[in-house]
């Protein structure tokens, strides 16, 4: 039997986001979350036969749209970050007597953080560590036309999905979106693609997210919080051994009236495949329970046995029985690529995926 080719929507306009490094514990590390990504799953899926690819034309998302998952703050700090990036280099330079230096980077990171949750002086509110919770979402002058596009793709993916157009859809997001909150950016991410997609997709009803990242998806989690109209589960590394550390926890459940829609299943970092996927049936039950009009997927990739900062032990057959469980799910779905850092794989596992979705 053979199935549609699954429509995924992509752009080029990532490539002008590209910070070099991350830093850990006093060392430079080359930056994990890197446009090769992006570059291997296009060149992979397109050759691969599985999807129809659409390049991303026409207009980017609203604002009307974006301030529905983001705080308007939020979205002039990025943007006005971005187009200031030499003028804030310099001046930081200079601040240390090493303007020699500013030609060296290209990306603003945090320079401090609040530590209180009341930040006591008013210009906190257009500082980087206002609205980061890590040092991992460095902002360059292409990050604000990166991050757009990205947020577009997903929103025009279920756009498709929306309107009946597609059963699937797999929008090839970079960068990611799932640790961005309504307020905050860390974790490689900015705007949280996979909440735009929820907001798109909730004219069919209520929503569920599944998200399957290595990493807990802490922003979309917060992001839909005290919302009963969209349900959040999220299978992850357990966050007192991993990033995001502070959220992921098996009692987080939802506040207010949407006790109960969200649902966390953290794993050990050793866990077996056969746990994986216990637990994941497990959030699929819950999910079912809810009774959503339309899943979204966030698909990382960080899960894989051999990915450089995960450590599950997940197999390309695995993605397989997992894109399966996605389909006997029988949702009208929207696959949102999040994580996922052994760059040369992350086309076979994405093709494994949509294989196991179309059986
Ligand atoms: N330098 C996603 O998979 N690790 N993000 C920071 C301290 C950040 C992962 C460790 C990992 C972010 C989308
Ligand atoms: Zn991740």
């Amino acid at each position: 039997m053979s199935f549609p080719a699954i429509p995924m929507v992509f752009s080029r306009q990532h490539i002008h986001h590209a910070p070099l490094v991350e830093f850990m514990h006093g060392a430079l590390l080359p930056y994990q979350e890197s446009p090769v990504r992006a570059e291997n799953l296009l060149a992979h899926l397109t050759a691969s036969g599985i999807v129809k690819a659409q390049e991303l034309t026409g207009p980017l998302v609203e604002r009307a749209l974006l301030t529905r998952v983001h705080d308007p703050a939020l979205l002039d700090y990025l943007h006005g970050t971005s187009e200031q990036t030499a003028e804030t280099l310099a001046r930081d330079f200079a601040s240390y007597h090493r303007s020699d230096l500013a030609a060296q980077s290209a990306y603003v990171y945090p320079l401090a953080f609040p530590a209180s949750a009341h930040p006591m002086h008013p210009n906190w509110r257009g500082t980087h560590g206002f609205y980061a919770f890590d040092q991992t979402a460095p902002i360059g002058k292409g990050t604000w036309a990166a991050v757009l596009h990205s947020a577009t793709i997903a929103h025009r993916a279920a756009q498709q999905v929306a309107d009946g157009t597609t059963h699937y859809a797999y929008a090839l997001c970079r960068p990611p979106g799932h640790h961005a909150g309504r307020d905050f950016i860390g974790g490689y991410c900015y705007l949280n693609n996979a909440a735009i997609a929820a907001e798109t997709l909730l004219a069919l009803g209520r929503i569920a997210i599944l998200d399957v990242d290595y990493h807990h998806g802490n922003g979309t989690q917060a992001i839909f919080w005290d919302r009963a109209d969209v349900f959040f589960a999220s299978i992850h590394a357990d966050p007192s051994a991993d990033y995001p550390y502070y959220s992921g926890f098996a009692d987080e459940l939802g506040g207010g009236s949407a006790a109960g829609t969200t649902a966390n299943a953290p794993l050990p970092l050793a866990v077996l495949a056969v746990d994986y996927f216990a637990a994941l049936d497990g959030l699929i039950a819950q999910i079912m329970t809810y009774d959503p009009a339309a899943l979204v997927v966030s698909l990382g990739f960080d899960t894989y046995k051999d990915d450089p900062i995960g450590s599950f032990t997940l197999d390309t057959l695995d993605y397989v029985a997992m894109g399966a469980r996605v389909a006997a799910m029988r949702l009208p779905t929207v696959i949102i690529q999040e994580g996922g850092y052994r760059a040369d794989m992350l086309g076979p596992l994405a093709e494994a995926f949509l294989r196991g979705l179309q059986n």
